[in-house]
């Protein structure tokens, strides 16, 4: 009897050990869910799947979103964390507010949130309310990011004429901000009148189009600033299917091969490029803190922007900051 009591002992210790053991091995597990395709959300993509790769962690990543909207990213979402296997997950909301539910939903069935290049609610996340419930916002300071474009559009301009703003959507913080900063930046010039800011919804042709009218509307318009890069794409298209190379400066968001190229042959004049590599790369060293070492993640993190100009374009230690 005692060496049945014996051998019972032995068996629990062993099969708590083992069990342990295996719980610490557990390997992590973090999803991506990203939006729509193009270079920048490719590079916050990159920055995620080699900082997982150098933490050991797994990645679950979906496919790109064919349009921004949470009619679009919310199935994709709710079936991501459907899985039961992923520990963080990591997203840019497609829209300010109507992620908020969706997302507190996901996070109170136990998966951790993470939201990069954009925010939900004000993006405030260290006060209480009912979108503070992700580990952070990662992504450019875009307010202060646009602030800065007005000044410098407004400075290339002379300080005074119309300026017209391609934008994509009225809901979606990241673009918001920047349309909200580039007002402010060029509330101090009196002489600059804003013509119109229209929305684009993330469409090269559409921006395209709505610059055009907006040049026949108002053909002295001196600066367009374009929030994005298929805004800034189909505005300088239309400055230049206008003729108006030169004359109407253009500012633009995203350094992206083909609009360095174009700073570099005079149809756009700034360039304004985010750290989508940083982004990715800092969501997933902090998320993996939080799992291992209960770290305080910061509520958001602001990933250094950079400008291009004619000037610096060519300079080597300018290279780095396009969009790869
Ligand atoms: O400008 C980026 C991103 O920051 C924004 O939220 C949406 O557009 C881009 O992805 C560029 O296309």
């Amino acid at each position: 009897k005692k060496s049945f009591i014996f051998i019972l002992l032995v068996g629990i210790l062993v099969f708590t050990l083992v069990a342990g053991a295996g719980a610490q091995e557990k390997k992590l597990k973090f999803a991506w869910c990203p939006t729509i395709e193009d270079p920048f959300y490719r590079m916050i993509g990159k920055g995620i799947a080699d900082k997982c790769e150098e933490l050991g962690i797994d990645l679950f990543v979906t496919e790109y979103l064919k349009s921004w909207g949470a009619e679009i990213q919310v199935p994709v979402l709710e079936a991501t964390a459907a899985r039961g296997d992923i520990d963080l997950l990591i997203t840019g909301p497609a829209a300010q507010d109507s992620l908020i539910a969706p997302l507190k939903k996901i996070y109170d069935s136990g998966i951790e949130v993470l939201t990069v290049d954009t925010y939900l609610g004000d993006g405030d996340y260290s006060k209480e309310s009912d979108y503070s419930f992700p580990l952070s916002f990662i992504g450019t300071d875009n307010f202060q990011g646009g602030v800065e474009v007005g000044k410098r559009l407004a400075d290339m301009i002379g300080g005074k004429g119309k300026v017209f703003v391609s934008t994509t959507n009225p809901d979606v913080s990241s673009v918001v901000e920047r349309v909200e900063g580039f007002k402010k930046g060029i509330s101090d010039y009196p002489d600059i009148e804003l013509v119109g800011v229209e929305y684009n919804l993330d469409n090269q042709e559409k921006a395209q189009q709505q610059t055009a009218a907006a040049l026949q509307a108002n053909p002295d318009i001196v600066g367009v600033f374009g929030t994005n890069l298929f805004s800034a794409r189909g505005a300088y298209q239309a400055v230049v299917n206008a003729g108006l190379t030169g004359a109407v400066k253009i500012a633009s968001w995203d350094a992206t091969v083909d609009l360095i190229n174009a700073l570099k042959e005079g149809q756009v004049d700034l360039v304004l490029a985010q750290n989508p590599y940083a982004m990715g790369q800092l969501a997933v060293e902090w998320g993996y803190k939080f799992f291992t070492e209960d770290a305080e993640v910061p509520k958001k993190l602001n990933p250094e922007f950079f400008f291009f100009t004619k000037e610096n374009v060519n300079l080597p230690e300018s290279q780095r900051y396009i969009y790869q």
